[in-house]
């Protein structure tokens, strides 16, 4: 947090707080939440001198960079690598790495595909397994809440959904795991990711195609899309791709997130016992407090103004989601995991015209299984050690040792 001794050689310009710590190494990933508050008080605009780029911390400012995609634009990437200066590392997403408007016809796709009604004829089977996982855990008595809950619940739902065969999806977690390793800086989690990428990416790629993916799932209407000629044939495996990019791991972490908040916090676990009807709210708190998508960039198309400073084109900015969902100056008790908070608002879906275009998968996920929980479960109990998984753009753990006891 102290000045640098020396400016950097692509430094910001002057007033700009410069931070001397790097928000993608293992100790910030550790806890990150005190560092987020320094870097919060420090500005309205950070300079981050151990990568080159600035950094939104406050709510205002992230809400803000997220709702003017003019400026802040995709098409250069959303990780730290600028695709107008470096390949990047697979060919471009056609969605998350796009903007106006390209953009705005492949989300039109998906946007259709992932839609409230395409929800509807999956909730009941969703229900179901939910139901079923919580019995089995139930009778186990004591299980690890990441693989055995986190994992294995979006695992038995969401492929299925797509349409994959059960061929080869051991590599889905590892390749989500990748691509979010991937859109941090050139550090060892990214490069080891990206070394050890190879079998990953040609399992996606493969299932990608049309002739692997089982009709009525998403991955067949998204090639149905194409028929209808709303986008091309080259264009519909590479959106299956970014729902097996994004569509499995964010929920992963997103419902492990959830059932660490309901281990640690056992009076929000007796409110939602109490009234199940709070399960998809305890869920999106969750998201909130949490933040399973800690981060991502943005490049500037132009000078732009930012909290009083003025910074140039083709800059990255990288913008602090967690640290947004909890600025004192947005949400009362921010570091509170408050199952009855008013959460609209919160930037962990992100905000705008790239907002989780899987937001209503995620929160069916989570809804039901919260709702599981508060329905036949009556206590969770941390029954060893806790630890972290460490990503360059995820939050969650590796293991979350519990026991629980039947309602
Ligand atoms: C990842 C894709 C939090 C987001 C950056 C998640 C994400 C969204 C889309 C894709 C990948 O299109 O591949």
């Amino acid at each position: 947090m102290t000045a640098p001794a020396t400016t950097p050689a692509h430094g910001a310009a002057p007033g700009i707080p410069h931070l001397d710590f790097d928000p993608f190494s293992i100790e910030f990933f550790a806890d990150p939440f005190p560092i987020h508050e320094r870097m919060r008080e420090a500005g309205p605009l950070v300079y981050l001198d151990k990568w080159g780029t600035y950094g939104v911390v406050r709510y205002a400012e992230v809400h803000a960079v997220l709702n003017d995609p003019q400026t802040f634009c995709s098409s250069r990437g959303v990780g730290l690598s600028d695709f107008a200066k470096e390949k990047a590392w697979r060919p471009q997403s056609i969605i998350l790495e796009a903007d106006p408007p390209a953009h705005t016809r492949t989300r039109a796709v998906l946007n259709q595909v992932l839609s409230a009604t395409a929800m509807r004829p999956l909730r009941g089977h969703f229900t179901a397994l939910a139901e079923a996982k919580v019995d089995e855990l139930l009778a186990r008595g004591s299980f690890d809440a990441i693989p055995d809950l986190a994992e294995a619940y979006p695992l038995s739902v969401f492929p299925d959904a797509l349409g994959l065969k059960q061929e080869g999806r051991e590599n889905l977690l590892p390749y989500a795991s990748l691509v979010f390793n991937a859109f941090g800086p050139p550090n060892r989690l990214r490069q080891e990711a990206i070394e050890r990428s190879a079998p990953h990416q040609a399992y996606v790629a493969e299932q990608c195609q049309r002739e692997n993916l089982a009709p009525g799932g998403f991955g067949a209407c998204i090639h149905a899309r194409a028929d209808a000629g709303e986008i091309t044939h080259e264009e519909a495996p590479l959106l299956v791709r970014s729902l097996l990019s994004a569509g499995l791991d964010t929920t992963v972490y997103g419902i492990g997130a959830a059932v660490y908040c309901l281990a640690r916090y056992p009076e929000q676990f007796a409110k939602l016992r109490s009234d199940p009807t709070l399960a998809r709210n305890a869920f999106e708190e969750a998201v909130r407090f949490e933040s399973p998508v800690q981060t991502f960039f943005r490049t500037t198309t132009r000078e732009v103004d930012i909290g009083g400073h003025s910074i140039g084109e083709g800059e990255k900015v990288l913008m602090f989601l967690a640290a947004a969902n909890r600025d004192p100056r947005r949400w009362e008790n921010a570091d509170s995991y408050d199952i009855t908070r008013r959460t609209s608002g919160h930037v962990g879906y992100g905000s705008g015209i790239h907002m989780c275009v899987g937001q209503l998968v995620a929160r069916l996920e989570g809804e039901v299984m919260m709702a599981a929980l508060a329905r036949k479960v009556k206590s969770i109990e941390i029954t060893g050690e806790v630890k972290r998984r460490y990503n360059n753009t995820l939050r969650g753990l590796e293991s979350l040792p519990v026991a629980i006891k039947a309602a």
